[in-house]
């Protein structure tokens, strides 16, 4: 384990200019874009996670740490490009039509990434089709749904039932969360997970990886 302190603290307390130079600093000392992201950016936000489920950090803080790792991510993203470094896996990611909630599912997309994950964030009030559409284009994505209405709520079933309707649903896994979305509704709607918080989703999302 060579976790960097500076990175690490810097990720918790939100402070991005200094989390993002020890990041550049770490890379021209010539320290692997991924090992700055395995045992630095991704430790980091999980204790982040840590904070909010144990009601240390509210919204607030997640936001400033998770616009850290974002600055972070945006400097070693090339270098991870470039290095042909597999990615956890892909996840297309949005909230669901009429629903124009995003904070929550920005925070699941950090996180994602944080995690490993190519995140392709399709945004708010996004319609089935465009979920397929976009998730059609690489076998093995994750669709990751968010609704914080339960008037949109039932946007999610007609994502799975279009998933299923197009012969997908072995290699395009849905997975849901926000506010009033819960384990039995996914299980209703036959969705292949649901995960109650962002750093949950990550864990899902392995899970489901991993087959
Ligand atoms: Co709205 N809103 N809102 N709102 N809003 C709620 C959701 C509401 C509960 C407030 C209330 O009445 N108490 C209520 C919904 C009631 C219901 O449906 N039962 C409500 C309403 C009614 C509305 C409007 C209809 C109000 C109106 O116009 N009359 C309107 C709808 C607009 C629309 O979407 N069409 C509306 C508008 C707005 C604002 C624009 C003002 C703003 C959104 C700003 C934005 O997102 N950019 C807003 C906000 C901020 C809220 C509250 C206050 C906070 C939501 C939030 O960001 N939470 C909310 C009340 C509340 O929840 N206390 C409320 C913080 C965020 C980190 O949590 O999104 O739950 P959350 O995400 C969590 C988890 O759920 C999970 O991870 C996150 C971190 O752990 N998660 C996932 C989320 N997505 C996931 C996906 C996953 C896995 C986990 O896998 C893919």
């Amino acid at each position: 384990m060579s976790q960097n302190d500076v990175i690490y603290s810097a990720i918790i307390e939100g402070d991005r200019d200094a989390a993002v130079a020890e990041v550049q600093a770490e890379l021209e000392r010539g320290v692997s874009p991924q090992l700055i992201l395995d045992e630095s950016l991704v430790p980091a936000m999980d204790r982040v996670s840590e904070l909010f489920d144990a009601n240390e950090y509210f919204v607030p803080e997640l936001m400033i740490a998770a616009r850290a790792m974002q600055g972070c991510m945006a400097i070693l993203d090339p270098h991870l490009k470039r290095s042909g470094i597999k990615k956890a896996g892909r996840v297309v990611l949005g909230t669901v039509v009429g629903d124009m909630h995003d904070i929550g599912k920005n925070l699941v997309g950090s996180m994602l990434e944080g995690g490993g994950f190519e995140v392709i964030d399709l945004g708010v009030n996004v319609a089935p089709e465009t979920f397929l559409e976009k998730a059609r284009e690489m076998e093995g994505t994750i669709i990751g749904l968010s609704a914080l209405l339960t008037t949109t709520m039932p946007a999610m079933r007609r994502v799975v039932e279009l998933r299923d309707s197009l012969g997908l649903q072995s290699s395009h896994r849905v997975i849901i969360g926000g506010a009033p979305v819960t384990q039995e509704y996914a299980n209703e709607i036959n969705a292949d997970g649901y995960s109650e918080t962002a750093s949950g989703a990550v864990a899902l999302a392995r899970r489901l990886m991993a087959g």
